[in-house]
């Protein structure tokens, strides 16, 4: 670990009289790279010249991680090194503006690491969990929804009672498209590297397979859906309305962030409710979907939008239009971003739903404090911060792997005739 304190100060607040000093000053900031689950995760360490007193924040963009790692480390460590860490927005609207362009998922990610890790400081400054400095709490945990899926519907069914008899209430259901690499199933070791995809067929089977689980299951389970922008919007609109009698809590990413001039026809078109945005990464993207009701639940991956200080300003924002919180917290968001996710949930009145990612036992080792997922919630540890830590010489025993072989995770998906499309 190196101690910068002698290069203090690098970045002075501006309102320090000069030749003051903070009585706390940031000293070191260390980008920490780790895949516990084989899933690239990136963690920004902040250090402060108060002994045992840092914080963590979640920076993942896993299929980019290196492009974030140098920018934190050659471009906002210089320039908050020798601050105050209390001055969290502050310091984000500096690192924003610093880059002249501003936002995508590179540099937001980046400086939500630091904000973050900000936030987490500030708590534990304060002895507080996070979610007390957002507001306090409105309810006791965050209700869930987690994934099943299968090669068939009475597959999917199964998984669905599985993850009901473990207290879930609401469970997002995807089926294999038999032939082609489907979003959300598990991958066909008999399908090609180019995987193929066929999107007519996946819209035939979608709608038998929510019949199936509401005749079946009935009606009291909460389904849910990701199309996860990959079929025509007009194929999306028609989809929406195929599954508007089985009453969903809401149907994901219909379309790309691209299209979203596409959301005003799905409004004209169906009640179905729309849950958005986990590719986004700005406010122009987020805007006019919100303030012109277009969608019900905004679903951006917090990393993705620059960390917990802007999150917490669109919770905000939705809360006026009526429009719900559903933070993306899939497995390649870390266990300080879930809790991050969960301490805004907590405090959010117009809160509404919140992806989960089960953590394995390798994961909360790395991870100490790691949420708790019980009776279809997730539960906040009450320790002051964000409540997880890091326990780096683990870390380094899951180092990334090579990268050369990074397009095998997320591999090209093709039409049968060959051409790209969206993931
Ligand atoms: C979700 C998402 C994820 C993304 C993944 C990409 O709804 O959870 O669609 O599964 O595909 O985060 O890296
Ligand atoms: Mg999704």
């Amino acid at each position: 670990m190196t101690d910068q304190s002698p290069t203090w100060p690098l970045a002075p607040n501006p309102w320090e009289p000069t030749g003051g000093r903070p009585a706390i000053t940031i000293r070191n900031v260390r980008a920490i790279c780790t895949q516990p689950e084989g899933i690239r995760l990136i963690v920004v360490k902040i250090e402060t010249s108060e002994p045992d007193l840092y914080g963590l924040g979640c920076a993942t963009f896993t299929q980019r991680p290196r492009a974030v790692v140098e920018a934190i480390e050659s471009y906002l460590k210089p320039m908050i090194l020798g601050r105050d860490p209390n001055d969290i927005e502050d310091i984000y609207q500096t690192c924003y503006l610093s880059s002249y362009w501003r936002t995508g998922p590179i540099m937001n990610n980046a400086l939500s690491g630091v904000d973050q890790a900000l936030w987490d400081i500030k708590g534990k400054l304060a002895n507080m969990p996070v979610y007390q400095l957002l507001g306090g709490k409105t309810r006791r945990a965050a209700t869930l929804y987690t994934h099943a899926s299968g090669k068939d519907v009475s597959e999917v069914e199964d998984n669905v009672r599985a993850l009901m008899a473990r207290g879930f209430t609401h469970i997002r259901a995807q089926v294999a498209v038999p032939g082609y690499h489907t979003y959300g199933t598990k991958a066909d070791p008999g399908l090609p590297i180019q995987q193929p995809w066929n999107e007519s067929a996946y819209v035939r089977i979608v709608p038998r397979l929510f019949d199936h689980l509401r005749t079946q299951i009935g009606d009291e389970l909460e389904l849910l859906h990701d199309i996860h922008e990959r079929i025509q919007p007009i194929l999306a609109i028609n989809l929406a309305k195929d599954l508007e009698q089985f009453r969903l809590f809401f149907l994901e990413d219909p379309f790309a962030p691209e299209d979203i001039g596409w959301f005003k026809c799905m409004r004209e078109a169906t009640p179905i409710p729309i849950a958005m945005g986990e590719l986004f990464v700005n406010q122009t993207e987020w805007e006019v979907l919100i303030k012109d009701r277009l969608i019900d639940f905004i679903r951006v991956h917090i990393s993705a939008i620059g960390g917990l200080s802007i999150a917490q300003k669109l919770a905000h924002f939705c809360e006026f239009f009526g429009v719900r919180t559903a933070w993306h917290g899939p497995g390649d968001v870390s266990p300080v971003g879930h809790a991050a996710n969960l301490h805004l949930d907590l405090a959010s009145t117009n809160f509404g739903i919140q992806e989960a990612h089960i953590f394995g036992d390798q994961a909360r080792e790395v991870f100490p404090g790691t949420p708790e997922v019980h009776d279809g919630m997730m539960w906040a540890n009450d320790k002051p911060g964000l409540g997880v830590d890091l326990d780096e010489e683990l870390a380094a025993k899951y180092p990334f792997g090579d990268y050369e072989l990074m397009h095998q995770d997320f591999p090209p998906v093709r039409r049968i005739d060959g051409s790209p499309i969206r993931w």
